[in-house]
């Protein structure tokens, strides 16, 4: 666990369409991540393929595709301790359903088809993610809250 660890979070066409990227990016914001990239993305199906190849085969996968590639994505990577599982955490479980109230999907989204949000599975993951949306890198800066979040 490093101060350091980084996920790819996005919010999805329908968090985007619905309003919600500011709502997301506060809620990172106000736990102490330290943003370190975020743009809009009308992702092509064939990117979004790449991004999901595990799901490949998955009788939703169609949909999938078609959903994400519906409209643009605020894609991001944030930066902090423990960020790929607190990013999860804080987003909520896979089905809005599921989700806990005080999540991201708890309190924004009620079907599975439309959760609003993705966040990086794992360390392993998170680092392929963020090269795939971001091949041009991260910024690089000194987050001025540092050292008020962090021991
Ligand atoms: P997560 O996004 O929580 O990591 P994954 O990776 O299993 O979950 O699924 C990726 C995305 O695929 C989900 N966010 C959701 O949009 C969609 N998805 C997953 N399971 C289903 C399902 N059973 N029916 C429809 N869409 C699904």
């Amino acid at each position: 666990m490093s101060t350091k660890e980084r996920t790819f979070i996005a919010v999805k066409p329908d968090g985007v369409m619905r309003g919600l990227v500011g709502t997301i990016i506060a809620r990172f914001e106000q736990r102490g991540f330290k943003l370190v990239a975020l743009k809009l993305v009308h992702a092509e199906p064939a990117f979004l393929e790449q991004h999901y190849a595990d799901l490949k085969g998955k009788p939703f996968f169609p949909g999938l595709i078609k959903y994400m590639s519906s409209g643009p994505v605020a894609a991001m990577v944030w930066e902090g301790l423990d960020a790929v599982k607190t990013g999860r955490a804080m987003l909520g479980a896979t089905n809005p359903l599921a989700s806990a109230p005080g999540t991201i999907r708890g309190d924004f989204a009620l079907v599975v088809g439309r959760n609003i949000c993705h966040g990086s599975d794992s360390v392993e993951s998170a680092e392929k993610e963020i090269k795939l949306w971001f091949p041009e890198g991260v910024v690089q800066y000194t987050h001025a809250l540092n050292e008020w979040v962090n021991e």
